[in-house]
């Protein structure tokens, strides 16, 4: 789109114009859509990004390829490199962000529609978003079961052997068919909870996307979903999808977090995110 196209809905296309939309009671049905990006700053690698990301650092697996570490058929035979991961990347060694801190203040302050994350990392529940207003898109490590018979697994039991990196067989007598967390991996669905709320996006009066890719599909398609008219706002280290080329589309490039805070900061709401980010 030609930068000078004038916005449909806000009075020009900057942060700023954002939140007096916002400060107007416009956006009361505030969709956000997270990824991998979103929680760099708490130190989980994400993906893609060159050096830092995970599938730069899963050379030493000796993988055929990275994103083998997330496919059902390999972990069947070779589930070890999913579990060193997995101990990394598992819940309760890491603090949310500010920028998770903000969505759970939208949450709090009745803005915030619904969540979708692509993360796994549960940074969205522990800075207190409710989880009836979260779409864990592409699962969680909050539950696990037999990839075989399905039989759910103990959580304490699954803790234990995540801390060890060791794969947990199946409880269930005769089975022992190996045990993963209830994230999707590759070629798996997703979980019912986003087919049930897809059309949710279509809903929203303003939606911000943060802290991803865009490149993983179904997910990557939410944002289009948006009417015509509605502000989309990207917050991300770079442009990715279709994002900036509607007219009141607003490309916040850089470090979510700092673009997060000048969003606080244009809405009179940064000591009130800095305390509940304390909080947390
Ligand atoms: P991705 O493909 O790795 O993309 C991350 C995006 O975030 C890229 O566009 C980066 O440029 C951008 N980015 C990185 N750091 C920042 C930052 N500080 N501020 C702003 N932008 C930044 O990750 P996606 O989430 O798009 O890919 C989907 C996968 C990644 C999902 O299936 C996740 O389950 C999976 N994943 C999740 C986690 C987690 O739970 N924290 C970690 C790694 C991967």
């Amino acid at each position: 789109i030609d930068p000078d196209t004038p916005p449909e809905t806000l009075s020009e296309r900057s942060l700023r114009a954002v939140a007096q939309f916002i400060k107007d009671g416009r956006a009361k049905r505030i969709v956000v859509m997270t990824g991998a990006g979103i929680s760099t700053a708490a130190g989980i690698p994400d993906f893609r990004s060159p050096k830092t990301g995970l599938y730069h650092n899963l050379s030493r697996f000796n993988l055929p390829h990275p994103e083998a570490v997330f496919e059902i058929d390999f972990f069947r035979t070779n589930p070890e490199p999913f579990y060193l991961l997995a101990k990394e990347l598992y819940p309760g060694n890491f603090s949310p962000t500010v920028s998770h801190a903000f969505i759970a203040l939208l949450a709090k302050k009745g803005l915030l529609r619904m969540l979708f994350t692509q993360n796994i990392d549960c940074l969205e529940r522990a800075a207190g978003v409710p989880s009836e207003k979260i779409v864990e898109a592409h699962g969680s490590f909050a539950t696990q079961r037999c990839i075989e018979c399905r039989t759910e697994f103990p959580d304490d039991l699954m803790r234990e052997h995540v801390k060890r990196g060791e794969a947990p067989r199946c409880i269930r007598k005769g089975c022992g068919g190996l045990v993963k967390p209830d994230i999707v991996f590759f070629g798996e669905q997703l979980p019912e909870a986003f087919y049930n709320n897809i059309s949710v996006p279509n809903t929203a009066d303003l939606m911000l996307v943060m802290g991803t890719s865009l490149l993983v599909h179904p997910f990557a398609g939410l944002p289009r979903r948006a009417q015509e008219g509605v502000p989309r706002v990207l917050f991300n280290l770079e442009r990715v999808g279709d994002m900036g080329s509607r007219a009141d589309d607003v490309l916040v490039l850089g470090d979510c977090d700092s673009g997060i805070r000048k969003l606080a900061d244009e809405l009179g709401w940064r000591d009130e995110l800095e305390a509940l980010w304390r909080s947390i």
